[in-house]
């Protein structure tokens, strides 16, 4: 039995559809949930504004973009079918594989029906008299909903730069989080990339070898580690295969991000120099993020975070040949790992390219972009094509796109307004029945993405079932646990190095956001078990009304 006496197939009156659940979006958190609903035999419907499934790996069809963890272990771990059956090609997955296996759970599944694509959800309004959304779509469409769930994700709300005269360029212009699905050619071009991010350095290397002339204009160097990308052999997928349960286990229950690797058993000062660099150069051989797990405290000393970052400036000024340009690719204003990591191949060797140009934006800042060029320092470089890799506004921007609408009719963004407050992540206090998939206070962006998704889809899909089997009607966040966890989550952060960087995850990327440390850098592991926890108190920390109970109870 549903939640809700639900309403199926078109309404011969004008009352609006009603579901159990509106999920928003349907990328891998969106798909998922609906599949956990419909187990549940809920009513769901999926709001996606693409027209097809895959979120990130919709919109993201850069040339080079891959995934940074890789393939085995970034996939679903809900299907052992699944997980036993698909064939990744490459230790990291490009994104149009990752699209392809999207596109396969969804069919496998038999998602689609349940997904109304290119339709943008619009306006969550909560009723506090009926103890149920209204969610108004780009169409101009009413549904009602028990629960609503975000799954709208941390990187999906692309930032165009704000840089005089970019409206009056002749050339294209393309962000690399909303590239178009139809094949870019830029032979015989001068193309111009503004920053150097994850985005960038996966692109650069790709459209180098297609330019003319690529220059790109950086204001931060980023440290990055080669990814020692390859084809998997069927020897490496029946490793993963046969050990999957292990894997798994552990990428959940005690790997920080989620990845299944082997965890450091010291420190770096532990080590004498030798020990150290030959540490720190097995690692740079393997290759990708667990570059980051040589030593234990790189994320919490700077001193021993120096010597990774030391190692990595060396590498630098190794492969690349010209000085100067080498030293301006050697990051000099953040610990390493206290922005995202980025993995590359071959980023930096192709600033050895004779096509490729490096021009520091930091010291002479964009004075304006002209109709064939950029004006930087008091030169022009001349450019056909424009690159923005410049970001998203990260784990808030596609919440706040949405007007959603709580209790007393506070919106989120009022909230908000001073950064995201959330219980556990996965609630907003004044927001009943509105869950968020990998919101701002849980590991999300610091995780294996997946891993963190379906810890929350299931426990969503718990919780919502144990509401069910209770008749209860309302779930909200209490004020009080909210804030304690929002003072947790901001402690942990505080105690690593990570708010020293300007990053995405204190929101420093966007003017004017507030600049709080937005995931929970507690690990996926104490984090899930806290979750357990609370479940398992019967939400503790959580109101929930009963359908028999007066409607208007706010939280205490
Ligand atoms: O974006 P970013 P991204 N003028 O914000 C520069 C994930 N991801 O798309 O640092 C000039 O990291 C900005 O400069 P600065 C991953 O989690 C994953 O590259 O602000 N420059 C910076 O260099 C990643 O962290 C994969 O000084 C401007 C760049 O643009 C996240 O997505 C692949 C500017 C933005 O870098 C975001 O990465 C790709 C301006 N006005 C991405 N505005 C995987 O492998 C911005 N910049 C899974």
């Amino acid at each position: 039995m549903s939640a809700v006496q639900s309403v199926s197939g078109k309404s011969p009156s004008a009352t609006p559809e009603t579901y159990d659940v509106v999920v928003v979006g349907a990328g891998l958190a969106g798909m998922y949930m609906l599949h956990r609903l419909r187990g549940l035999k809920m009513t769901a419907r999926v709001f996606e504004q693409g027209d097809g499934v895959g979120g990130t790996w919709y919109w993201n069809r850069y040339p080079g973009a891959r995934c940074d963890v890789e393939s085995m272990q970034y996939s679903y771990s809900f299907s052992d079918e699944l997980q036993q059956e698909w064939d990744w090609s490459e230790r990291y997955a490009p994104q149009a594989e990752i699209l392809k296996y999207a596109n396969h759970v969804a069919d496998r599944f038999d998602l689609r029906p349940d997904i109304q694509f290119n339709t943008r959800v619009d306006r969550c309004v909560f009723d506090e008299d009926t103890n149920r959304w209204s969610v108004t779509t780009s169409d101009g469409a009413t549904v009602v909903a028990a629960f609503v769930v975000l799954a709208t994700g941390c990187l999906s709300n692309a930032r165009m730069p704000d840089i005089e005269g970019i409206s009056g360029f002749k050339g294209k212009v393309y962000h690399t989080g909303n590239w178009p699905h139809e094949p870019v050619d830029f032979t015989g071009l001068r193309v111009g990339m503004i920053g150097t991010g994850s985005s960038a350095i996966q692109s650069v290397p790709v459209i180098a070898e297609q330019a003319k002339h690529l220059t790109v204009f950086q204001r931060t160097a980023n440290f990055s580690i080669p990814a020692r990308n390859a084809p998997l052999t069927a020897e490496e997928r029946e490793i993963f295969r046969k050990n999957y349960p292990e894997v798994r286990r552990f990428a959940r229950e005690e790997a920080r991000n989620g990845i299944y690797t082997e965890l450091p058993d010291r420190g770096a000062l532990d080590d004498g120099d030798n020990d150290r660099r030959a540490k720190y150069e097995a690692r740079w051989r393997h290759g990708g993020l667990t570059f980051m797990s040589v030593y234990n405290n790189l994320a919490l000393d700077k001193t021993a975070n120096d010597t990774a970052a030391d190692f990595v400036r060396e590498k630098i000024a190794e492969i690349v040949r010209d000085p100067e340009t080498a030293r301006l690719l050697q990051p000099n204003n953040h610990p390493i790992g206290t922005k995202r990591i980025c993995i590359d191949t071959d980023y930096f060797a192709t600033f050895n390219r004779p096509n490729v140009m490096l021009v520091d934006i930091k010291s002479n800042p964009f004075e304006e972009i002209l109709p064939n060029a950029v004006r930087t320092g008091g030169k022009d470089y001349e450019i056909d094509a424009l690159v923005l890799a410049t970001g998203f506004d990260a784990m808030t921007g596609s919440v706040a796109k949405i007007d959603i609408r709580g209790r007393n009719g506070q919106t989120l963004n009022q909230k908000w307004a001073e950064g995201p407050k959330t219980y556990l992540g996965l609630m907003s206090a004044g927001f009943p029945n509105l869950f968020i998939i990998t919101g701002p206070g849980s590991p999300s962006v610091l995780s294996n993405m997946i891993v963190s998704i379906e810890q929350h889809v299931d426990w969503i899909s718990d919780c919502i079932a144990f509401m069910r089997d209770r008749g209860l009607d309302t779930m909200e966040a209490k004020k009080d646990a909210e804030d304690n966890w929002v003072a947790h989550v901001n402690e942990v952060a505080h105690t690593t190095l990570y708010p020293q960087a300007n990053s995405w995850y204190m929101g420093a990327n966007i003017p004017g956001k507030p600049q709080i440390f937005m995931p929970y850098i507690g690990g996926v592991g104490p984090y899930r078990q806290i979750c357990n926890d609370v479940a398992a108190k019967g939400y503790e920390g959580f109101a929930m009304t009963g359908a028999e109970r007066p409607r208007k109870m706010a939280a205490s």
